[in-house]
């Protein structure tokens, strides 16, 4: 047995901080779709954004893989409570595309294929906390997983990532999306427990 144990990480340092409160750590990836898996073909696909003046910028599949795209490795956190540690994305930061969005909005709402949406502050879109992705565990994202592209927001609850997203329109005030119409919480912060309307 060395004594040198590089890389190593106490299972401490793993459950204990990792996991917000209430939360269960999963190896699976659930799926958790409110409706049918939308089939959309990347000839067709596109995602644009909108600023509250009706402003908005598009992109089809070859100008959003053409964007500079980051690899990174987050915790997810589920409102039904499980977690899953370590999840390895490849994605186009919000950063990048809200780079040319003129815009005074304080709010965002994103819409996907299927008519989901989900609402979140944009200051929560920006300075590298929330991307388009495409890439899941180095392969193209699955359709039952989102792809070809989902939002993923990981510090907050992952019901706001939405999957086959199409869109986000920016808004002077907020607008809650499906879950939050339907009693989710507004905010959906997993480490102050967030889950319903009104928690705080
Ligand atoms: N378009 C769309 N996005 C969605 C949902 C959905 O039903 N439709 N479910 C949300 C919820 S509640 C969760 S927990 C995650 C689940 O993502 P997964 O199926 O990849 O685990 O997607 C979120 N994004
Ligand atoms: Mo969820």
């Amino acid at each position: 047995m060395g004594l040198i144990s590089r890389g190593f990480t106490s299972k401490r340092d793993t459950t204990e901080t990792k996991l917000p409160p209430g939360q269960y750590l999963t190896k699976d990836f659930p799926v958790l779709s409110a409706g049918p898996t939308p089939r959309v073909s990347l000839d067709t696909w596109a995602f644009s954004i909108a600023n509250e003046a009706g402003e908005s910028k598009q992109w089809d599949w070859k100008s959003f893989r053409a964007l500079p795209s980051e690899e990174f490795t987050v915790d997810i956190h589920c409102v039904t409570r499980w977690s899953k540690f370590d999840t390895a994305w490849e994605g186009v930061s919000l950063d990048t595309l809200l780079q040319d969005v003129k815009t005074s909005a304080g709010f965002a709402l994103a819409h996907s294929y299927g008519d989901y949406t989900t609402n979140v502050p944009l200051a929560d879109l920006r300075d590298g906390k929330a991307w388009i992705v495409f890439k899941y565990a180095g392969k193209e994202l699955a359709p039952e997983h989102g792809g070809p592209a989902r939002l993923l927001i990981p510090h907050l609850y992952l019901w706001k990532s939405a999957k086959w997203v199409r869109g986000i329109s920016l808004m002077t005030s907020d607008k809650p999306g499906f879950w939050e119409s339907l009693g989710y919480n507004n905010y959906g912060d997993p480490w102050r427990e967030q889950r319903y309307w009104g928690d705080v």
